[in-house]
């Protein structure tokens, strides 16, 4: 097999010289006469494998051409640098336990970075033909302090208010945006400035209630900037924008090199930007829109609804929470994989009580969807082994995830008099990764997280302090849970049994 490196390079040129096949579904959507009509920060594999994919096929069975993607990337330039000498085009590589397909979207019609396209950036946000900024930056890339608002004190963000500011008292604006919430503002302030048109800002990271969260640091943000001009727009954007909350899934694990070999060998050409998934999607969005929006409701996976939080609890307590628990529990007991994990009996069972018992009894099922029915594909889109998902990759940005995921069932379980143990054991697999960075075998388990130093420091010294050490840490655990004694007490036999199987450093 011809070595993907002697291949053609994906470009629009390539694509009009390759041979129509089976194998390869081209664009749903001609890239040339594509308009950019959102701006989305942060395009990374999921935003390619998710939102673009959707929005593809809703522009294709809408037979509209105004839906192309600016696609936004954060510090690194990297995925900007694969798409552009690919004018865009990137393919989407859709594993599922006995299927393989690769389709081309043509949607992603440019890409900027933060870091030095700001300007490009910034006028794409307030461009007349753009309707819609989306994000997928992860829970960490919002800033936001452990009290939900803003962190002024982070020194990006504050650069980017401190850019906001003089712009808004008619300085120049061609400071590089720091962090993608401050380049939102900044767009929203270029909008308004230029021409006040309507505007959907439509978050797709897993938060609860992730729209409101985003209004709101967008208005934390502009009260912190003193000003008539900054009240103004404060003023504009609680009139003309919009901020709807949405749940999003699809299982898109890392691109490998063997991911991209399976691709070339079907398509003959080498696609840097390559993104792989598993064929089930799912995207719930509130239909609050200030403007136009593409047909999303004519692609099979999407629901435009008035009613997201019991989808978006559903799917951010049972797919993530049970992701995080076979995630820690596997990678501490030596899988490198999800699906092997999730196979893992001890591992499978702590799923299950997890989902039974701890996690459902906290939901209001939405109308169209059976739990039960829900807990199992979960677990069995878990087991796929075509993806070749890692523990590692869930692993990672616990201090943002857990909360989000594991805590806020167990505070509602608290609050209903029960201390969920299954839970607890899921926390406490966190607890013990953070603190061994070892699995049983003494591999090394790599801390990846925004808190790295910090957990670091709190998990040092004696295990019989360790959960009391880290209940300590506040953006991970809520008054109640860390003051809840039978919850502490849960918590530190669970680290105890965890400790034991796991090698000291
Ligand atoms: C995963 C999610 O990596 C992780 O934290 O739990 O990315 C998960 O794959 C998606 O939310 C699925 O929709």
């Amino acid at each position: 097999m011809t070595s993907p490196d002697a291949l053609p390079r994906l470009s629009l040129s390539t694509l009009d010289a390759a041979a129509p096949t089976a194998d390869v579904r081209p664009p749903a959507v001609d890239p040339r006469s594509t308009s950019v009509g959102i701006v989305h920060l942060g395009v990374g594999a999921f935003h390619r494998a998710h939102q673009a994919v959707f929005t593809e096929e809703a522009a294709a069975a809408a037979g509209e051409n105004r839906w192309g993607i600016l696609g936004v990337t954060g510090r690194s330039a990297r995925v900007a640098e694969q798409l552009r000498p690919q004018d865009g085009l990137y393919g989407v590589l859709t594993k599922g336990r006995e299927s393989t397909s690769l389709r081309v979207i043509g949607s992603m019609r440019g890409a900027a970075s933060l870091v030095d396209d700001a300007e490009r950036v910034l006028s794409a946000i307030a461009a007349p033909g753009t309707h819609i900024v989306s994000s997928t930056v992860s829970e960490k890339g919002y800033r936001r302090a452990p009290a939900g608002g803003p962190d002024l004190a982070n020194a990006d963000l504050a650069a980017d208010v401190a850019a906001l500011t003089a712009e808004l008292s008619g300085s120049s604006g061609d400071e590089p945006a720091r962090t993608p919430i401050g380049a939102l503002v900044r767009g929203l302030a270029r909008r308004h400035r230029a021409h006040g048109a309507p505007l959907t800002v439509v978050c797709c990271d897993n938060m609860m209630d992730n729209g409101r969260v985003v209004a709101g640091l967008v208005d934390g943000i502009l009260e912190a900037v003193p000003g008539p001009g900054a009240a103004r727009l404060r003023q504009w954007v609680e009139e003309s924008v919009r901020f709807p909350v949405t749940m999003v899934d699809r299982i898109t694990p890392a691109t490998t090199p063997a991911h991209q070999a399976e691709a070339s060998a079907l398509s003959g050409w080498r696609d840097e930007a390559l993104v792989v998934a598993e064929p089930f999607m799912q995207w719930v969005v509130e239909d609050l829109f200030a403007g136009p929006r593409p047909s999303w409701e004519l692609v099979p996976g999407a629901t435009l609804t008035d009613d997201v939080a019991p989808y978006e609890r559903a799917k951010l307590r049972m797919l993530n929470g049970t992701h995080s628990t076979v995630a820690y529990l596997g990678a501490l007991r030596g899988h490198r994989l999800i699906d092997e994990a999730v196979c893992d009996p001890e591992i499978a069972a702590v799923a299950r009580r997890l989902l039974d018992e701890d996690v459902i009894p906290t939901l209001t099922a939405p109308a169209d969807l059976e739990l039960g029915q829900y807990r199992d594909d979960i677990l069995e889109r878990f087991a796929n082994p075509s993806t070749g998902y890692t523990t590692l990759q869930v692993a990672g940005d616990g201090s943002q995830k857990v909360p989000i995921r594991l805590v806020s069932t167990i505070a509602d379980r608290l609050a209903a008099g029960t201390v969920p143990a299954a839970a607890t054991r899921a926390v406490a697999a966190w607890v013990v990764f953070v603190a061994r960075g070892r699995d049983v075998t003494g591999r090394e388990l790599p801390l990846d997280d925004p808190l790295t130093d910090r957990l670091r420091e709190v998990a040092a010294g004696d295990d019989a302090g360790l959960a009391d050490r880290m209940l300590g840490v506040h953006e991970v655990f809520s008054e109640p849970v860390r003051e809840h004694d039978g919850f502490r007490r849960a918590l530190r036999a669970e680290v105890a049994d965890l400790l034991g199987a796991v090698p000291a450093r």
